[in-house]
C-alpha cells in the first residue's frame, strides 16, 4: 500500500494515470493510495465548470489553461460526461480538443468515463481531483454537465463554481433555476457572438435579485471559440477565491466537502460490504432484484439482513 501513491508525490504522471484508472474502476486498492496522498492535498484551487451540453464548457476550459500557463500555474483537468457512459463520444472529442496541452507537462488533464459502477461519479471525481492536488497543480478544473443531481453535487468539490450558459435559450435560464442556481459563485455567458447575450444577462441579473440570494454573483461574457472574456472570468475566479480566503468562507467549503464526501465514503464502504454478505450467502444481487420484482422478497428485509450482516 502507497507504493503508487509515493511515486505520485514524486510527480509521477504514469502512476498518477493508474491511480486514477483504479479509481475509475471503483478498485478498493485506490483507497489506501489515496490515504497516503491525503496530508499532501488541499493546496490547489479548485474550480467547477458545469452547464449544459453544447454551451461550450471544454472550450472555456481549454482556452482557461492557456491562460492559465501563460501565468506560470500548472493545471490538472478532470472532465466528467456521465451522458455518455458508453460511446464515451464527448469526452474523446474533448481530450483531441485539448490535446493542445498533452505534451504539456504542467498540465494532466483525465477524462473519468463512469462506468455506472455501485461507486458514485462525485466520489471517483472528488477523488480523482485530489490527486491532481497531490501532484502539486496549482489549479484543478472539473468539468461536468449540469443535467443531473449527481453533477450538481460535484460542484461541492470546487471553490468557485462557474455555470456556463448560452445565449438564444429564454426557457434554458428558467430551466437553471432548480439547483444550479445554489451552486453558482458565477455565471459564464458564453456565445456572446451570437444574438440575445445581452439579454441573457439581463435575465439571469433579474432571476438572481429575485432568488434573493446574499452572495455577489458575478456574471461574465465570452466567446470561448475566440478567447474573448477569458481573463475577465479568469479575474472573477480570482476575485471570488480571494473572497472566500479572506473570510470564513473557504473552511466553510472546505469543511462542506469533507462532510460530503466523509458520507460518500462512508455509503461505499458499507454498501459494498452489505453487498459482499448478500454475496457470500449465495444470493446474487440481480437474482434478488428478480425475486423482489415477483414480490417473493421484500427489499427492507433483504436490506436489514444485509446491513445487519
Ligand atoms: N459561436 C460560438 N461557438 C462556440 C463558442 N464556444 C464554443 N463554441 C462551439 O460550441 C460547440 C460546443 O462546445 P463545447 O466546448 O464542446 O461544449 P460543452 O459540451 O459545453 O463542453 C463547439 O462546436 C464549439 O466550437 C463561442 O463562444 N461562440
Ligand atoms: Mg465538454
Amino acid at each position: 500500500m502507497g507504493a503508487l501513491a509515493d511515486r505520485v508525490l514524486q510527480g509521477d504522471v504514469r502512476a498518477a494515470a493508474r491511480l486514477m484508472r483504479l479509481i475509475d474502476d471503483a478498485q478498493p486498492a485506490a483507497e489506501g493510495e489515496l490515504r497516503v496522498l491525503f496530508p499532501s492535498t488541499g493546496r490547489a484551487q479548485l474550480i467547477g465548470i458545469t452547464g449544459n451540453p453544447g454551451a461550450g464548457k471544454s472550450t472555456l476550459v481549454d482556452r482557461l489553461i492557456a491562460h492559465l500557463r501563460g501565468m506560470g500555474k500548472t493545471v490538472g483537468v478532470v472532465a466528467v460526461d456521465p451522458t455518455s457512459p458508453f460511446t464515451g463520444g464527448a469526452i474523446l472529442g474533448d481530450r483531441i480538443r485539448m490535446q493542445d496541452h498533452a505534451l504539456d507537462p504542467g498540465v494532466f488533464i483525465r477524462s473519468l468515463a463512469t462506468r455506472g459502477q455501485l461507486g458514485g461519479l462525485s466520489r471517483a471525481t472528488g477523488d480523482c481531483v485530489r490527486v491532481l492536488d497531490a501532484m502539486g497543480k496549482d489549479v484543478v478544473i472539473v468539468e461536468t454537465v449540469g443535467v443531473g443531481q449527481d453533477e450538481v453535487e460535484v460542484c461541492r468539490l470546487a471553490h468557485t463554481t462557474v455555470v456556463v450558459v448560452m445565449p438564444g435559450l429564454g426557457d434554458d435560464v428558467q430551466a437553471i433555476k432548480a439547483g444550479i442556481l445554489e451552486v453558482a459563485d458565477l455565471f459564464c455567458v458564453n456565445k456572446a457572438d451570437r444574438e440575445g447575450a445581452d439579454r441573457t444577462v439581463r435575465d439571469l441579473r433579474q432571476m438572481l435579485e429575485l432568488s434573493a440570494t446574499e452572495r455577489e454573483v458575478a456574471i461574465v461574457k465570452c466567446v470561448a471559440s475566440q478567447g474573448e472574456g477569458i481573463g475577465e472570468l479568469w479575474d472573477a475566479i480570482e476575485a471570488h477565491y480571494r473572497f472566500l480566503q479572506g473570510g470564513p468562507g473557504l473552511l466553510q467549503r472546505e469543511t462542506q466537502r469533507a462532510r460530503f464526501e466523509l458520507i460518500e465514503i462512508l455509503r461505499d464502504r458499507m454498501l459494498r460490504a452489505a453487498v459482499e454478505r448478500l454475496t457470500a450467502q449465495g444470493a446474487h444481487l440481480d437474482e434478488l432484484a428478480l425475486r423482489i420484482a415477483r414480490r417473493d422478497l421484500d427489499p427492507y428485509s433483504v436490506a436489514e439482513e444485509a446491513a445487519r450482516g
